[in-house]
């Protein structure tokens, strides 16, 4: 489209619709600029031609509205799970990267802009436990889901800039999982501007990790954080004479051996004749205890009953 020989009116227009960021912003500068542009015969094509991307682009957002609509069916098949985490993010900062590297989904990675375009579900398995992780579409996305944001128990802000921060609490003002950012692509920077941006987060008191998905550096650390953020206590229950299961039952903090029952059956519960302890609550290995006894973070319990 020349736009020489238009009025500044019209530049104007044209101006803030190339630099739109949503197609309902575009749609307000193109008739904007069909207002301005001159109505005689000289301009003829160049206004057939306005108007012609402007009925492509209400058809375009017209079809962003119906996928929306039936992905929204897609998005309530995403059962919220015990524990929920959100990766929330600007395109590119590695979102996708890391659900491919914490759990057995995957996201598609790509240098485009705008790749992941509906969330995507993972399970990230820690030592048992199971939890979901969600790779979201960028914030500026049309297809960004706040209300999978506003329902996460945790959120991962994936930065690459310390500004992104504020930009992307913008975003989500009524989320109310607790904040993990992951400061990415640490790769790309030398130890002095690390060690700025660490000392910085430190600074402000933020929950924070320096990750590298292309070096793999702290991914672990980020998979122990995310669990820990969920303050919960594992207990593995063992039979008499046998291994103690891998899959722990999972307790929230202070729990007691009668809460551990309960959560097995609340037969069991009334049937219990000893409990046998091991791990960080026990004072020795094969201890006796109560029903009252508070479990700890990875204990083990064998349960007699009558
Ligand atoms: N140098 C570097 N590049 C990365 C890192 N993590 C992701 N990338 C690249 O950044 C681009 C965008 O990654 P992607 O995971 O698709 O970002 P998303 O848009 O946030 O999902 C891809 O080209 C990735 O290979 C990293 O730690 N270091
Ligand atoms: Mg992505």
């Amino acid at each position: 489209m020349a736009s020489t020989n238009q009025s500044p009116f019209y530049k104007k227009a044209e101006e803030k619709f190339l630099n739109a960021q949503t197609d309902a912003e575009r749609l307000i500068w193109l008739e904007e600029m069909i207002r301005e542009c001159p109505k005689h015969k000289s301009s003829e094509k160049m206004l057939a031609n306005l108007k012609t991307r402007r009925i492509k682009l209400i058809e375009k957002i017209d079809r962003i509205k119906k996928s929306k609509k039936s992905s929204k069916t897609n998005q309530e098949s995403i059962r919220k799970y015990d524990m929920q985490v959100a990766l929330v993010g600007e395109t590119n900062s590695g979102k996708s990267s890391i659900m491919s590297l914490i759990t057995n989904a995957n996201s598609k990675i790509s240098d485009s802009l705008f790749t992941t375009q509906s969330p995507i579900q993972g399970i990230m398995d820690y030592d048992g436990v199971q939890i979901q992780i969600i790779d979201l579409p960028s914030v500026k996305n049309e297809n960004f889901d706040v209300g999978i944001a506003n329902t996460a128990d945790l959120i991962l802000m994936v930065i690459t800039g310390l500004s992104q921060i504020e930009a992307l609490n913008k975003f989500i003002p009524k989320a109310n999982g607790k904040k993990l950012i992951i400061f990415n692509k640490t790769d790309l920077l030398n130890e002095a501007e690390k060690r700025k941006i660490s000392e910085t987060l430190k600074s402000k008191k933020y929950n924070f990790i320096m990750l590298s998905c292309k070096d793999k550096q702290n991914i672990e650390e980020l998979k122990e954080k995310i669990f820990q953020s969920f303050n919960i206590t594992r207990v593995y229950l063992k039979e008499p004479g046998k291994n103690p299961s891998n899959k722990p039952l999972i307790m929230q903090p202070n729990s007691t051996i009668l809460d551990v029952a309960k959560k097995i059956s609340k037969q069991m519960a009334s049937n219990i004749k000893e409990v046998h302890i091991w791990g960080p609550s026990s004072k020795f290995p094969n201890q006796r205890i109560g029903l009252s006894h508070v479990v700890k973070d990875k204990d083990i319990v064998e349960f007699k009953t009558k």
